[in-house]
């Protein structure tokens, strides 16, 4: 009687503690999409919401190569929770573009919403910037130019035909609007009020090691250029006092992102805390280079200005 009474006790004990180990309240919220493949993104925030945007992977899964035929929007209150949107923009809305939904960037000026895209150009051979705009952060997108605003031609300091890829666009606090762009060796130029075209010469920065994915952001007096660093990437930063440079190197802010040889974060500030948005590849069991996934973790600063090396979570924005 006793000894059965013991067993009872034994296998309550053990059953109690499978069942609190089944019922952990862990959530991963990294990747933060998982229906979809999702890769490049970059984010805006607006009205107390942070729209991101990403290119959508679609390499089926015995393809090992860059199939990307749209532009995708989410919106969040918290980074947390993501709303999709309709597909606001493809490749095919630019009438001069022959494919490839690349890496992009969304940035508002005087209530219009400027897109500025990597896609292929259909009759100037290379990769080609383009430009959409709208009056709301999740479209419709229109072509504003009706052709690109950088071309394959307009640089030749690289023998390669993507290196006019990966825009990202600042606007000073003057005003003046920059567009940073590159692969293998980053360009920048000023756009002017309009946003749609170039206001002088394409210049170039020297940054150690630099592959692609350049972000240009300010906080404080600082201005930071991450980029991404070798291959397979990690991400990398300089800081300088002015947009136009000098910039100082300092190291590397995010490591290679697993399962993925490419990086390309966005940084933004919300509601008062910085956050690193990347992707990587692990959605199991076909993720990978070319079914990449967005990630989010926070970012912190160092009293220097500098920044803190981030670390990369499943765990993602739990509030
Ligand atoms: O997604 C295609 C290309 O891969 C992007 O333009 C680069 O930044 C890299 O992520």
């Amino acid at each position: 009687m006793k000894k059965a009474f013991l067993i009872i006790i034994i296998f309550s004990i053990f059953t109690s503690c499978k069942t609190r180990k089944a019922d952990t309240s862990l959530k991963l919220n990294n990747p933060i999409i998982t229906d979809k493949y999702t890769a490049d993104a970059a984010a805006i925030v607006h009205n107390n919401k942070v729209y991101l945007y990403a290119g959508h992977d679609q390499a089926p899964d015995d393809v090992n190569a860059y199939r990307m035929h749209e532009w995708l929007v989410y919106s969040s209150s918290d980074m947390i929770h993501w709303k999709e949107h309709p597909v606001p923009l493809k490749p095919t809305d630019f009438k001069w573009a022959s494919g490839d939904a690349w890496a992009a960037q969304v940035i508002e000026r005087n209530g219009k919403f400027y897109w500025y895209v990597t896609v292929t150009h259909g009759s100037i051979h290379g990769k080609a910037i383009g430009v959409a705009v709208s009056d709301s952060p999740t479209g419709p997108f229109v072509d504003a130019l009706g052709k690109a605003i950088i071309t394959n031609d307009m640089t030749t300091q690289t023998k390669i035909s993507w290196d006019d890829i990966d825009p990202t666009v600042i606007v000073d606090d003057d005003g003046q609007a920059y567009l940073f762009w590159g692969n293998t060796l980053c360009k920048y130029a000023k756009l002017k009020e309009n946003m749609i075209e170039l206001d002088g010469p394409i210049k170039t920065i020297d940054l150690p090691n630099f592959t692609e994915a350049p972000w240009i952001h300010k906080k404080g007096d600082w201005y930071y250029l991450s980029y991404a660093f070798q291959f397979p990437e990690k991400i990398a930063y300089a800081m300088s006092k002015s947009v136009t440079g000098p910039w100082e190197f300092k190291g590397i802010l995010n490591e290679v992102a697993g399962n993925s040889n490419t990086n390309h974060q966005a940084i933004i500030n919300f509601k008062g805390k910085d956050y690193f948005i990347y992707h990587n590849g692990s959605i199991p069991t076909n993720g990978g280079s070319f079914r990449r996934s967005v990630c989010v973790d926070r970012l912190y600063y160092n009293p220097d200005g500098t920044m803190k090396r981030v670390i990369m979570t499943s765990e993602g924005i739990q509030e």
